[in-house]
């Protein structure tokens, strides 16, 4: 069958044609996301995006950024992505395709793509994705499983704190890891300490070019994600760490964050693997995990 995948996120809406046969995408398709806040334009801007692919899909999956409790898509993090509370995300697709439609939160659907991609030739049990990107996500795969949470919460790491008197999260939880070491917190931080509004991937540029304040901000993003990996794999026994995301892909962000753990006790330093589907990773794990499930 043909699946018709959709990747929403914080600042880009992507849509592919997917072959779930092959895993392989056919055609693609990518807008900015509206930062107007309103539900009704967000339905506009999918239904102008997904109406060409309508005729050649047997079904819908989505990936999107926010907690998707069945169906229904509620921004934890509404800094990211405005005014999306309660946002009937699987009817307004349902409505605009005449599919059937499922969706699933954006990093679950990278870290099922990620450990379906490693695990024929690793024996692998318990993984954990993470993006490091707008926000931090992630994804769980324990005992071979993916992990979505009975209210689609499950791998939510971006709101683990790692400074509990640290700036407020706009999840309203104070100190949030997404808060400090986060793309748009790399921003944030840049700007703040070089009094001019630059972007994440700004202050990233400027770190690669030897600015050393630049170079800093971007350690101490490592460094706490290294943290947070280690109390995951203490807490949950992984195995393996895949790092994805805009940042977490970024030129020696993970060879970073490998020598802080490197710091720690063996049994803090699980495998460390950078993602492998880059991208794409969020349309096609949605594809083939409800594939998976459809069949
Ligand atoms: C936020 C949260 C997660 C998401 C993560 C990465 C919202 C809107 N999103 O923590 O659901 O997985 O960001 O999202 O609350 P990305 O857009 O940075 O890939
Ligand atoms: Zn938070």
């Amino acid at each position: 069958s043909v699946c018709l995948a959709v990747d929403i996120g914080g600042t880009k809406i992507a849509a592919a044609l997917v072959d779930c046969e092959t895993n392989h995408i056919i055609e693609r398709c990518q807008i900015a996301t509206p930062q107007s806040q309103q539900p009704a334009i967000l339905s506009a801007a999918l239904a102008s995006l997904l109406r060409p692919f309508i005729n050649q899909a047997n079904f819908v999956a989505i990936a999107s950024t926010g907690i998707i409790d069945n169906g229904i898509l509620t921004a934890l993090n509404p800094d990211n992505l405005g005014g999306l509370n309660k946002f009937e995300l699987v009817d307004q697709i349902q409505h605009i395709t005449q599919l059937p439609t499922y969706a699933m939160n954006d990093a679950q659907a990278a870290a099922w793509y990620e450990y379906i991609s490693l695990t024929p030739n690793n024996n692998i049990n318990n993984m954990l994705f993470i993006t490091v990107s707008t926000g931090i996500g992630g994804g769980l795969v324990l005992n071979q499983q993916l992990q979505t949470g009975a209210r689609g919460i499950s791998g939510h790491i971006g709101h683990t704190v790692v400074n509990a008197n640290g700036p407020m999260c706009g999840c309203g939880r104070q100190g949030c890891i997404e808060k400090v070491a986060s793309g748009t917190a790399i921003g944030e931080i840049g700007s703040l300490l070089f009094d001019c509004l630059y972007s994440g991937q700004e202050v990233y540029q400027l770190a690669l070019k030897g600015n050393s304040d630049a170079l800093n901000i971007i350690h101490s993003s490592a460094a706490a994600v290294a943290e947070l990996i280690a109390n995951l794999t203490i807490t949950l026994d992984l195995d393996s760490v895949v790092i994805g995301g805009s940042v977490g892909l970024a030129p020696n962000y993970c060879h970073y964050i490998q020598q802080y753990l490197n710091e720690k006790p063996a049994l803090y330093r699980p495998h460390i693997i950078l993602a492998q589907s880059g991208a794409d990773a969020g349309l096609l794990g949605a594809a083939s995990w409800f594939a998976q499930q459809q069949s």
